[in-house]
């Protein structure tokens, strides 16, 4: 018997709308981790919903540093720190103390450095934001950008469908010589294919899985797939196997949600598909190829 690993999360927790925490931590319960979240706002619902004046966000930014003190007190010794949307350059500065402070030979660190999609940058990630965004990912083991990010993180222009060449050279690019791991969502396998595409630090190793490509968007499904992603390495899956199932159960979250027509503002029906990531589940095979 094993004990559980722990992770330390540094996310928001938004009350409607499936996205960061309320995905995070039943996906890395089921995936048989302990889940220790470290709240950096609590929003009535996540910020793709029509704004609103009773619209609630909570702001917990200057309770960080107090949660990082407790937790140091008591001992807590995480096996990965994980961080996905950020507010502000503030909350980053605070996340990398903690890293700083919580990191040991073996803490994995998987930062999502959640910026953007389809192009475009979130109305709350200001240039300056970005810029800091890649400082926190410079300390990250493994990063998880879409397209959208990578572009940001690298300066270039964005690309819905870069040929595989340019996958591989911002891959290298994103690795920083080979120096973290990089997993790149929202890749095109040309046709009805979309996945991820990965360069593993450690084998130097870079390769693509593909699935099936859903049709819509739905907030939330980069938390899925940073959370499968974490879960499966936390288990000791390579960084292509944990990015492989990562891509499989997003794309049943989507055809699940898709059959069940639910409004895609509230997020994927995952719910009734954790069943696949518990010990013994089965995910679907994807297809996975070289670099
Ligand atoms: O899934 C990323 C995310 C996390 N948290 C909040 C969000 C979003 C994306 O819109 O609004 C509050």
């Amino acid at each position: 018997m094993k004990r559980a690993p722990r992770v330390a999360a540094v996310h928001d927790m938004s009350g409607v709308g499936r996205c960061s925490l309320t995905v995070i931590l039943p996906v890395l319960s089921a995936m048989g981790c302990q889940c220790n979240p470290m709240l950096t706002a609590y929003l009535s619902a996540h910020t793709a919903f029509p704004a609103s004046e009773h619209a609630v966000f909570l702001d917990l930014t200057e309770q960080m540093g107090r949660v990082a003190a407790h937790w140091a007190e008591l001992g807590v010794a995480p096996d990965a720190i994980y961080s996905g949307f950020l507010g502000s350059e503030r909350q980053i500065g605070l996340l990398q103390t903690a890293i700083w402070r919580f990191r040991r030979e073996k803490t994995l660190v998987l930062v999502d450095p959640v910026m953007g999609d389809h192009g475009r940058a979130y109305r709350t990630c200001t240039p300056d934001l970005c810029a800091r965004m890649g400082d926190l990912a410079a300390q990250a083991d493994v990063i998880t950008p879409n397209l959208t990010e990578a572009a940001l993180l690298l300066g270039e222009e964005y690309q819905a469908s870069p040929d595989r060449e340019t996958v591989r050279t911002w891959l290298e690019r994103l690795s920083l010589e080979g120096r973290r791991s990089v997993v790149l969502t929202g890749v095109s396998g040309g046709g009805e294919q979309v996945g991820a595409a990965s360069l593993d630090h450690a084998t130097g190793r870079m390769e693509l899985a593909l699935t099936h490509r859903e049709q819509g968007s739905f907030p939330g499904t980069g938390d899925l797939f940073a959370a499968v992603l974490l879960g499966g390495l936390l288990r000791g899956a390579s960084l292509g196997q944990a990015a492989a199932d990562a891509a499989a159960f997003v794309q049943q979250c989507v055809s699940r949600t898709l059959a069940l027509a639910t409004p895609p503002l509230e997020g994927v029906e995952f719910e009734g598909l954790l069943g696949l990531l518990t010990a013994g589940g089965a995910l679907p095979a994807v297809t996975r190829e070289a670099l």
